[in-house]
């Protein structure tokens, strides 16, 4: 004789957060040998921007992500800045910026660019989120908005564009909560009842 039915519900949620990234630079038309990595690590302090670019003229070169993960035919498919929130151009110390606005990296005499910096507006995760889109290196530097003229606050004057890739993922971390265990315990009569129902 059935006394009683335990029913246990039980949901659960998986989410994925993306914790690093990393893109390989190249010129996909062949044009300039300039070659890089980078990779990019959520830190407690905001995102941890790490890695080298060689082939590179000495000096400054503007450094940004675009809004596309795109290199078919060359950096240009990447489109303009990552720019969700319809700011105009500037450095990554303003409040006023593009989400992708990286500021320039500095090549010494031998063309070589080392990055090491933190960012706290890109983020590897929601609105802000970088994995999946472009970056470029440009030709020239970054005049950061300051320019004076109205492509200083679109593209920052940086010119073409010599290196671009497209950030993958290096490492995601999966959380799983579960909730809501609930424990029916039913008698006879309760039972009738409900098959009385269907
Ligand atoms: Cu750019
Ligand atoms: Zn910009």
């Amino acid at each position: 004789m059935l006394k009683y039915l335990i029913a246990v519900a039980l949901f659960g949620l998986v989410h994925a957060q993306f914790q690093s990234g990393i893109v390989y630079l190249f010129d996909p038309t062949g044009k300039s040998q300039v070659t890089g990595n980078v990779t990019f690590t959520k830190t407690p302090n905001g995102i941890h921007v790490e890695g080298v670019v060689q082939g590179l003229a000495p000096g400054l070169h503007g450094f940004h992500v675009h809004d596309l993960g795109n290199i078919v035919g060359g950096c240009t498919a990447t489109s303009g800045h990552f720019n969700p929130h319809k700011k105009t151009h500037g450095a990554p110390e303003d409040s006023i910026r593009h989400v992708g606005d990286l500021g320039n990296i500095v090549a010494d005499q031998s063309g070589v660019a080392k990055i090491d910096i933190v960012d706290n507006v890109i983020a590897l995760n929601g609105q802000n989120g970088i994995i999946g889109r472009g970056v470029v290196v440009h030709e020239k530097a970054d005049d950061l908005g300051k320019g004076g003229n109205k492509d200083s606050l679109i593209t920052g004057n940086a010119g073409g564009r010599v290196a671009c890739g497209v950030i993958g993922v290096i490492c995601r971390e999966i959380f799983i909560a579960f909730w809501t265990t609930r424990i029916y315990n039913l008698n006879r009569f309760d039972i009738v009842r409900y098959n009385g129902l269907i």
